[in-house]
């Protein structure tokens, strides 16, 4: 399939009219559906004590599944919930968009509708789908995404007609407007005057770089089942009891990408410890292998994920960590290639001096990323914070980072 990626890279999102053709939608639906229910029956035994019978899926404004936490439930009866991911129309658009040979497949979710109506006032509002505080400041996005295209590729492919999403587009490129920020303070679940909706048709895809500008518009109880999830050059290697059911080609793909995905756990490996090392000949060619052929700005990205990477190896080093719990222990222990974080096993990885040492070199970034001030910025809400949510100060680059262990 031909897609137009420089109107994707200016606009940010394209829409795929047909992603997935019409007649491999009645299959599809009634695999996710087994899928759906399998997921609420999990749910509603995990229940807490004040839920209603169904769980967090009754409760929630966007319930949504994810085939990788419950991937033992996928079997040969529903792997066309999974087999989607590989279809060209989504994995070789995704390989084209990003700009690589071979994209692999990140998280695979759906959205659905909620038991009961959310409306507008719900949610998140208008947002970037990013915290920086857990990984860089906007800046750090654009200049690499100008520089050298994204490193991710999210998708709604929804399997009946859709028109929750609204984009700004081109807001991947830059910060909010003024005028933005005034409509947003005013009321953060309303059109933007910038935005436009997007109406989807069963078999439509949205996929969308990911600091865009957007907002689930309208939970109501209408029927929704939008696939949901994304694509980056490397992915984490997981639990794949499934991968007897799928064809032979697409075990062989999800093999490739678990080998790359941990060569990739290896690269940042050595960037961390090269650092530790002091040795910068060494750290550069990690961030090469990594991600190839980024500029400056790329790997000033990279070293801003690895300082975070270097923060929560640090925690989870530390005694106090099994005292740790909710979000804060969550954030240590989650996998996330494409933001660098792999979670408790790269950890283990580490002694505990070796922790120390390897968080005494990182923290300048750190520290560089913090004001005296609480930030605060529409749109990248989340709990007080001193990092910056918008810009990355100017004296932040790799070349200064590296001098600073001459010190
Ligand atoms: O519901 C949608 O289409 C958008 C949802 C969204 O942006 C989110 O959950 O982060
Ligand atoms: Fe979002």
């Amino acid at each position: 399939m031909k897609v137009n990626r420089d109107q994707f890279l200016e606009d940010g999102y394209i829409i795929l009219r047909n992603a997935i053709p019409p007649d491999q939608l009645d299959e599809l639906r009634a695999a996710y559906e087994i899928m759906v229910e399998r997921q609420k029956i999990i749910w509603a035994r995990q229940r807490k004590r004040d839920d209603p019978p169904g769980g967090a899926w009754e409760t929630n404004s966007q319930p949504r599944l994810h085939l990788n936490s419950i991937a033992d439930q996928i079997d040969a009866e529903t792997v066309a919930t999974v087999e989607i991911w590989l279809h060209e129309g989504m994995q070789g658009v995704s390989s084209e968009l990003l700009g690589v040979e071979d994209a692999a497949v990140t998280e695979m979710m759906m959205m659905c509708n909620p038991v009961r109506d959310h409306g507008t006032a719900n949610h998140r509002g208008w947002h970037r789908d990013f915290y920086p505080p857990n990984c860089a400041p906007l800046q750090g996005y654009v200049d690499d995404i100008i520089e050298n295209g994204p490193r991710y590729v999210q998708w709604n492919l929804p399997l009946y007609d859709d028109d929750v999403l609204w984009v700004v587009p081109g807001s991947h490129n830059r910060f909010n407007t003024d005028e933005e920020n005034e409509q947003l303070i005013k009321d953060p679940c309303a059109p933007l005057h910038s935005g436009i909706q997007t109406h989807l048709k069963a078999g439509d895809g949205v996929a969308y770089i990911l600091p865009l500008l957007h907002w689930g518009s309208m939970y109501n109880t209408t029927m929704r089942r939008t696939i949901h999830g994304g694509f980056s050059t490397f992915t984490a290697c997981r639990d794949r009891g499934y991968l007897e059911h799928l064809c032979p080609a697409s075990q062989k793909t999800f093999e490739r990408w678990d080998r790359r995905g941990k060569r990739m756990m290896e690269h940042t490996m050595s960037a961390l410890r090269s650092a530790m090392n002091k040795d910068s000949a060494r750290y550069d060619a990690a961030l090469d292998n990594l991600h190839p052929g980024r500029g400056k700005y790329g790997k000033r990205q990279s070293t801003m994920f690895l300082s975070k990477a270097a923060k929560r190896i640090h925690k989870l080093k530390s005694p106090d960590f099994e005292r740790l719990s909710g979000p804060e222990r969550n954030y240590c222990e989650m996998v996330e290639p494409m933001t660098l974080r792999w979670g408790v096993p790269i950890a283990d990885r580490f002694s505990v001096d070796e922790a120390q040492v390897l968080w005494e070199r990182f923290k300048p970034v750190d520290d560089g990323l913090q004001a005296d001030e609480i930030q605060w910025a529409p749109g990248l809400q989340g709990d007080n914070t001193h990092y910056y949510l918008n810009e990355v100060p100017a004296d932040l680059t790799v070349e200064n980072f590296i001098a600073g262990w001459q010190a």
